[in-house]
């Protein structure tokens, strides 16, 4: 890549004000482009936030040069389907699975209550994810509403298309689940040993486990009714830091 610039841009937008003041997230997207594409991608991205049903009050744009040299090219995880019929039989699948990630019992469950009730004591939604010691279960980074974003990531060029193609073969043509899939292969990439997910979209019932054994293992009912929502990365307590900084800053594209 040496000789190509390239850019991570950046969208989120909230209601009632910036996320900082107490706004609410509304809409949040990234890509990842060559310098010539900064501003199609720029433009796309306002058109997103612009395109939720509702107004935001709060758009922040932000467009950032990054070290080309850097980028790492990673396959994007393979995608398995579980038909669980219903939360209480996906949860019992997906407990498995982080279980055989190496999380302990307790740190699975500490996970499935901050998704059902909101993190901490004051049950906040968090704008990114929480990072959770894998044995423990304990929250890692600040106890903020921010918590923990992987960004400067994207689809490598001609990737988001091959990739949204074989996801709408099987039926899947959600946005989220296109977006989710690539957020899940820098996560495992970075170093989390899994992530557990389901949406804090309130009509949003899927989710998914990711993790290296099981690639993104998709519950198409995973949110029980009236659950927050969010993302929690298991790590190993002592590499929590460096997982972070790759989470927040290493340049990666998804290959399809
Ligand atoms: C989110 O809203 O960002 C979480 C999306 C979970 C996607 C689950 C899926 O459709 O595979």
């Amino acid at each position: 890549m040496s000789g190509e610039i390239l850019y991570s841009v950046r969208m989120r937008a909230a209601l009632g004000g910036a996320h900082e003041d107490g706004g609410a997230h509304l809409s949040g997207a990234e890509r990842l482009v060559f310098a010539s594409e900064t501003e199609a991608a720029a433009a796309a991205l306002i058109a997103r936030a612009l395109s939720r049903g509702v107004p935001p009050d709060f758009v922040r744009l932000t467009v950032e040069r990054v070290d080309a040299v850097a980028l790492a090219r990673v396959p994007v995880l393979p995608l398995t389907t579980i038909p669980a019929p219903d939360p209480t039989q996906a949860r019992r699948v997906a407990e498995g699975l982080l279980r055989d990630a190496g999380v302990s019992p307790s740190a699975v469950a500490c996970a499935f209550h901050s998704l059902q009730n909101g993190f901490g004591a004051e049950n906040a939604s968090l704008r990114g994810a929480a990072i959770f010691d894998l044995l423990t279960g304990d929250r890692l980074d600040p106890p903020t509403a921010r918590g923990v974003r992987a960004t400067h990531f994207d689809y490598a060029p001609g990737a988001r298309d091959a990739v949204a193609a074989r996801l709408a073969a099987r039926g899947l043509t959600h946005f989220r689940t296109l977006d989710a899939l690539a957020v899940a292969t820098k996560v495992l990439w970075s170093g989390a040993r899994a992530e557990l997910c389901w949406s804090d979209e309130p009509e949003y019932v899927a989710g998914y486990v990711a993790a290296p054994a099981c690639g993104y293992t998709r519950f198409p009912y995973f949110k029980p009714t009236g659950a927050r929502g969010g993302r929690v990365f298991f790590v190993d307590r002592d590499r929590w830091e460096d997982v972070r900084d790759c989470l927040e800053r290493a340049p990666v594209w998804v290959e399809a």
